[in-house]
Parts: C-alpha cells; structure tokens; sequence
C-alpha cells in the first residue's frame, strides 16, 4: 500500500543521478555511470509510482532497470537509503556532484578542488572563490576558469545548484518542427510551444508543449513515432514525455480544447509568474490550474485561449516574454502592454560577416540573401586586423571590400548595401584601426574579443572608452558571455551605460542564441538609462539573417518597442546619427 510517504519517482531518479555522479568522481568505469544516469532519466518519465512498482515485485518491468537496480529502489523504499551509495558518500562528499556541474569544472577539477583545497559542495567553493588564495592554485584553474567559476556562483542563489541545459538555438527548431507535425494531424485542434522556450528564455531544461484534442492517445503515439524522438520515457492520457537524439526531453501535455487557454497558460509559467497569478486568483476566491479556474462555489470554468484565463483574473493577457514575475501582472491589471517590438519590425542588419573575414558567404550571396529577408538595408562588418584567427582585415583590404561593396551595391535595387565593419576593442580601449579610416565607415561596430578576463575596472573603461569614441555607433555583445561557456564579463554597467549615452553609441543585442547579449534585464537598464540598443543578427551565413529572431525575443522580454531599436529606424535616419556624432567630435 502506498502511504503519504512513500519515495517519489524524482527522488528515486535523483539518488540514481547522486550515485553516476558520486561514481563519475570516485574514477569508476563509464558503463557503471551510464547504468545509473539511464536508469535515473527512465524512473523521472515513468507515469506509475516506481515505489509502488518495486514494492509488488515489478521494478524489472521498466526498461532500464535489471535485477540490481531494482533491489536498490527495493532497499530506498524499505528503509530510505541505498547502502551502496551510503557507502560511496562516506569517501566522496555528496555536494562535489553539484561542484561538478559548473561550467568550466567537470568531475576532473572537481576533483582536484576537493583534494587540493577542501572544497566538498557549493558552500565550501564559494568560501574558496572569495577567499585570499582563490581558485587558480588549484590543479587545472586558471584565472579565466576562476573568473568563470566565481561569476556563475554569484548567479546561483545560496543553496540553488546548476542542471545541464540546452541552448535555445538548438532547443527551438525542434519543437517547432513538433508543434508543425503535431498540429498537422486531422485530430488536433491546436498545437503551442509553452514553457521557457515560448518566452524566449536563452537555455531551455527541456521543450514543453501544449496540444489541443478530444483523441490524446494517438497524439502522443505521434509523438514518440517521431524521427526526432529517441525513446519515449512516459506516456499517459495527459502526458507523454520523450527525449530526442539530442537528448533534449519534450514533454507534451495534453487537453481538450475547451480547457486549451487553461493549459498553455499553465504551461507557458514561468513558475514565479503562475504562483503570483495563483496569489492574485486566492485574493478572489477562485484557484487556477491547467485544468480551469475554480470559484469560490466549487464551479469550474475553462478557457479555449489565454485572454480568457487572464480576462478571469481581471487581466489583459501578457506577452510570453515579460511572465518572469518582475512587474507585469500589475501592468496587466492597469493600462496594459505596448506593442513590443517584432521580427517584421527590424528594417535593417547592422552587423554581419562575410568570406572577406570568418562568414561562409561573399558579399553577394549576403546581400541576395538579405534582400530575400526583407532587408532594406544590410551593413557588412567584417573583423578588423588585429583578428588573425578570424580573418580580420587591414587597412589595405578594407579599401580592397569597398570596391567589391560598390559593385554589388551597383547591381542591388531593393537593397542598400553598405561599409561597415566590426573593430576590436583592444586591451586598453583604443580601437583597431585609425580614427580617420573609421570616420570612413557607413558604420562602425566596436567588439571585445579578447582578453576577456581582464578586471572589472579595466573592462569597464575599456569599453566606455570606445563608447565615448565619435566613430562607434554600437558596441557589439557587450558582455561577451556565451552560454555554457562563459559568463558575462564583470562590468560596472551604470558607467558603461553613461559613456554609451553620452556618446550618443548604441549597445547591441546579439542576436546569435549562444549570446543573446545584452541580456533580457541588461537590456531593460540600458533602455531606462536612455542608451539606444541594436539587434544584430551576427550573421556568419546566408542562413544567418533568420537568427534576428532570438535577438527580437530577449528585446520583448526587455519590454522594448520598434522605437527603441535603432534598426527598425530607415537608413537616412542611422546615416543622419552618425554624421552628427562625427561632426562634432
Ligand atoms: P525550463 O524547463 O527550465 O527551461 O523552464 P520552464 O519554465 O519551461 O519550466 P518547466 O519545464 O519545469 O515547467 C513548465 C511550466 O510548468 C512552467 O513554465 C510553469 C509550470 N510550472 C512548473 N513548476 C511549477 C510550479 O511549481 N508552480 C506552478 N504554478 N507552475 C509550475
Ligand atoms: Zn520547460
């Protein structure tokens, strides 16, 4: 019989991932690891209780899970432990996995952190990040690794630990390639993208969608009949969870039409934003589920779309981008949201590489391609001379691209076709090439490319430096993080938003989904600290104008409008900027 305490599938999936981890740092072998790692991600999909399960003799019936595993959901619940991972954590601290999981360190360093300097969870490396003898006496920590290290604890709350996540740019086109077969089927009404994904935050943990339809059980065999899908890990009346071969889970929810708004509401979260919508709902008499909303009388009403939800609640419905539970509820229960900025808005690219330095396509194939897009205008920023290992250009092939810039630009009617170019910030904040070439540019985007790991104060007046510099009109990804790979650099924001102000130089949304830099809050600051912002695709690729898209997502999660982006303005209007900027310098 279960009880109210009986083992929950999660914690049975996390004891399983405790002990791959746990294993992964104790050097076992890899096949023992992947046993449990396996083992974890088929018991957190399984829809039946697995306790229940073990208790009747039937944990052998889940795929994944032989005889010795079974006996050790046996013994976790009879008596609330594993004697074989008891045994494990007494010699390799249980809060090194956690360790483990911070971008830069892996089960290697983890390891060296414990032996070397004591560090056993979180806690301890913190205490060691801020302590006077650092991270870099460590075997293997250089200063950029600490630096990482020590930015991505400050973004871990005291207690919260990291989770393997994927990138949006790779998350997104498979769950739209879902919804697109999904919804595609006779029987179902609607298909959505819900979750992290559908607001348009940069990682996702996994794709969750929201299907509409009265025959659930042949949509989700779609789903795990689908050639992106791996192995389905749970499937139920509501529910199907599936991992794909990129190993990304979908989970797919499912309802009836009538109750769909309820659903994709739910759904969509994020979390914070749906307790508070819950808070404001009990301060009515009515609770809210993905199943409907409940009054104060026991009745239940349902909502085929999201305005009804919010209606109900008192609400205009909200963008999906701005549902992090910073302010929208109330704005939702006041005057409402602007018309946030959209793909179709974006009149023309600022930044974009060709074969002149590390894009794949010449400045024809770019300017075809843009035109393809809808561009009215495309500026080619190809790197500057400095940029060796990205084909940066001299002075010399400068003038050289303007000639081939001329003759394309003579042949393309729609499309305006324009010099600009991408100068590095060097290390001390003088730019690349010579004031008098940049004044010559049609536009001049400033980066940082290297010495990323500089001190905050030298970074900080190094990219104000160019700010203030009379030929810059962007600064391009600002903070130069990327995800999974680095954080943002450590910057004093306030002043490099001043020196951009002042400068009349704009900050730019990097729109390629590794970067998504300036972030969503980044972004906001920047706008209320009266900065103009950009987005730039960073196209590498005729393919590449299409990533526009995740640069338009983090400026609604900003809240931003088309007239707080410089390219949603005509060309004359940018041209007219710049002229006035270099005049009076
Ligand atoms: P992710 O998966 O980390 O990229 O982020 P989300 O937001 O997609 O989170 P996920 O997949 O765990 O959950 C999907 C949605 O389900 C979430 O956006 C809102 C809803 N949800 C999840 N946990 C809670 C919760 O504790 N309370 C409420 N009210 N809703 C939740
Ligand atoms: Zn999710």
């Amino acid at each position: 019989m279960a009880t109210a305490e009986e083992v929950t599938n999660g914690e049975v999936a996390r004891a399983f991932h405790l002990m791959a981890d746990l294993l992964e740092l104790d050097g076992a072998l890899r096949h023992r690891i992947m046993a449990y790692r396996r083992a974890a991600v088929r018991v957190a999909g399984e829809e039946r209780s697995v306790a229940q399960l073990a208790r009747a003799g039937r944990a052998t019936d889940l795929a994944d899970i032989g005889d010795a595993l079974a006996a050790k959901i046996g013994e976790l619940v009879e008596t609330r432990e594993i004697a074989a991972l008891e045994k494990l954590a007494a010699r390799v601290p249980r809060g090194l996995a956690a360790v483990a999981r911070i971008g830069g360190i892996g089960p290697a360093r983890a390891r060296a952190l414990w032996q070397e300097a004591d560090v056993t969870d979180i806690e301890s490396l913190r205490v060691r990040a801020e302590s006077e003898e650092g991270l870099t006496a460590v075997s293997g920590i250089g200063p950029r690794t600490a630096e990482s290290i020590r930015s991505q604890l400050a973004g871990l709350a005291a207690g919260q630990e990291p989770e393997p996540r994927v990138s949006i740019g790779r998350a997104l086109p498979i769950a739209e390639r879902l919804v697109a077969d999904l919804g595609a089927l006779p029987f179902v009404e609607r298909a959505e993208i819900a979750g992290g994904l559908r607001r348009g935050a940069p990682t996702a943990k996994d794709a969750d969608l929201a299907v509409a339809t009265s025959r659930p059980r042949e949509v989700a065999q779609a789903l795990a009949d689908h050639p992106t899908v791996a192995r389905v890990l749970s499937r139920g009346a509501q529910r199907c969870v599936v991992e794909t071969h990129i190993g990304l889970p979908v989970e797919l929810r499912l309802s009836p039409p009538a109750s769909f708004g309820n659903l994709l509401q739910h759904l969509t979260g994020s979390a914070a934003h749906n307790t508070r919508l819950r808070e404001r709902a009990a301060g009515m008499g009515m609770s809210v589920s993905e199943h409907g909303i409940t009054a104060a009388d026991g009745t239940v009403t349902t909502h085929e779309d999201e305005e009804g939800v919010y209606a109900a609640l008192g609400l205009r419905v909200i963008p999906p981008e701005l549902r992090r539970d910073t302010d929208e509820i109330a704005r939702a229960a006041g005057g409402g949201f602007p018309e946030l900025v959209s793909v179709a808005d974006i009149r023309g690219e600022l930044h974009a590489h060709s074969t002149w330095s590390d894009g794949e396509a010449s400045i024809a194939e770019m300017a075809a391609a843009g035109r393809t897009a809808g561009l009215a205008y495309l500026v080619i920023t190809d790197h500057s001379q400095s940029l060796g290992f990205a084909g940066g250009l001299t002075p010399e092939q400068v003038a050289d691209q303007w000639s081939e810039i001329a003759e394309v630009a003579a042949s393309e009617r729609r499309l305006r076709l324009l010099r600009g170019t991408e100068v590095d910030i060097l290390s001390d904040g003088r730019l690349d090439f010579s004031d008098e070439l940049l004044a010559e540019f049609d536009w001049v985007v400033a980066s940082v490319h290297s010495r990323l790991n500089q001190s905050p104060e030298r970074m900080t007046s190094r990219l104000a430096r160019a700010a203030r510099h009379p030929a810059v009109d962007v600064i391009g990804h600002p903070t130069g993080r990327m995800h999974g790979r680095r954080e943002e650099a450590e910057i004093d924001f306030d002043e490099l938003f001043a020196a951009a102000r002042d400068g009349g130089t704009a900050l730019e949304i990097n729109a390629s989904p590794m970067r998504m830099d300036l972030g969503a809050g980044r972004a906001r600051a920047a706008a209320d600290a009266g900065v103009a912002l950009t987005i730039g695709s960073d196209a590498h690729s005729t393919s590449g104008f299409a990533l526009r898209r995740y640069g338009v997502m983090v400026a609604r999660a900003a809240g931003l409008i088309p007239d707080q982006i410089l390219n949603c303005r005509p060309w004359d209007e940018l041209a007219a900027r710049r002229a006035a900027r270099l005049d009076a310098a």
